[in-house]
């Protein structure tokens, strides 16, 4: 059956989101990815070799806690920033239309938040922190990629970052609810080309790389460097990969975070999408590496830390463009 946003959106679809396959050859999967990373700062990654039942697992147990009741998910908040949330995003008056957990995602901290989300905490910290295992471990494989193919003399240097204990990497999962039918559902809903309401707002991620996996209902849109919002297919079985704004300075703008938002929920069915945020320790610095610098370049960024890039994020809008006030001048 074809995808709905592709029906509804035959012509932006046809601009073709890149899809990585992770099982070719590396030199070809790391040229893939550079041209993807700096096109589109966005790409598809198919057999990617990440377990089937450990995303469902992950995937029952979220299902499981947004259908509780509200003051129970409630003892999970509120989220500030961690924790369960509903429709408020971030500490700046940002809303949309969903509920969500913000978890940090060192397996110390999993444990510590689990028994105020699941009543078998341990299983569902077991399964936090098989799901952030192997999505961490694929981020440090597209990112040692994305060093090989840029021939730097450290190809660890972004996958480094991520791996480090002190690593700030989160996990959120967001939930937009089904969309209770009425007898005018089809008119009002899914047919009416004027329901664009927002479920999560346009930002770019501030990390190194987002690594997202929905269900099958769609709602995440891209933009481009031409500003039109592109609707994305969904595909349970892949996972999107996502620049974040860390990764655009290091790479000195070679490399494009993306612009994205996510469309209120039209569907019968709840949506649901797990992102895991990559990113460095809070003390790292991020600079734009001087192999990025071609020669009688400038450096397009002033250095900062990670905390501090952080601190900045959190005193502005969800669609700010924080990595403006690093600008080098
Ligand atoms: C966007 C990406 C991640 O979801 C997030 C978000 C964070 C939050 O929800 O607490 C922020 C947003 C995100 C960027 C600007 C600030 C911080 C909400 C907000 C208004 C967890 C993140 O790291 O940055």
């Amino acid at each position: 059956m074809p995808c709905p946003t592709a029906m509804r959106t035959k012509k932006t679809e046809a601009v073709g989101i890149p899809t990585i396959d992770l099982s070719q050859t590396r030199p070809t999967t790391s040229k893939s990815i550079l041209h993807a990373c700096h096109h589109f700062g966005f790409f598809k990654l198919i057999n990617h070799g990440v377990s089937h039942h450990a995303i469902s697992r992950l995937e029952c147990q979220a299902f499981d806690f947004f259908a509780k009741t509200a003051p129970e998910k409630h003892r999970a908040g509120p989220a500030a920033p961690f924790g369960y949330g509903t429709k408020a995003i971030g500490p700046n008056g940002d809303t949309g239309d969903l509920e969500y957990l913000l978890l940090r995602s060192d397996p110390a901290s999993v444990l510590q938040t689990s028994p105020s989300i699941s009543n078998d905490p341990s299983t569902f910290s077991y399964v936090v922190n098989e799901y952030v295992k192997s999505v961490k471990d694929l981020g440090c494989e597209i990112l040692d990629l994305v060093g090989e193919g840029l021939w730097l003399p450290n190809k660890s240097v972004f996958s480094d970052l991520i791996r480090d204990v002190h690593s700030d990497s989160v996990l959120r999962i967001n939930y937009y609810p089904a969309v209770k039918h009425t007898e005018n559902w089809e008119l009002s809903s899914k047919s009416n080309p004027s329901n664009n309401r927002i479920g999560f707002g346009e930002h770019s991620d501030p990390q190194i790389l987002t690594i997202l996996r929905s269900n099958d209902v769609d709602g995440l849109q891209i933009s481009l460097q031409d500003g039109l919002w592109r609707p994305v297919c969904p595909d349970p079985s892949a996972f999107y990969v996502l620049i974040g704004d860390a990764l655009q300075a290091m790479t000195n703008g070679r490399f494009v975070s993306v612009r994205h938002r996510a469309m209120a929920n039209s569907s019968k069915k709840a949506r649901m999408s797990i992102m895991y945020f990559g990113a460095p320790p809070l003390n790292a610095w991020i600079a734009p590496l001087s192999e990025m610098i071609p020669p009688n370049h400038q450096s397009l960024y002033k250095p900062f830390t990670w905390a501090q890039y952080k601190k900045a994020a959190y005193s502005l809008r969800l669609a700010d463009s924080r990595l403006d006030l690093f600008k080098a001048s």
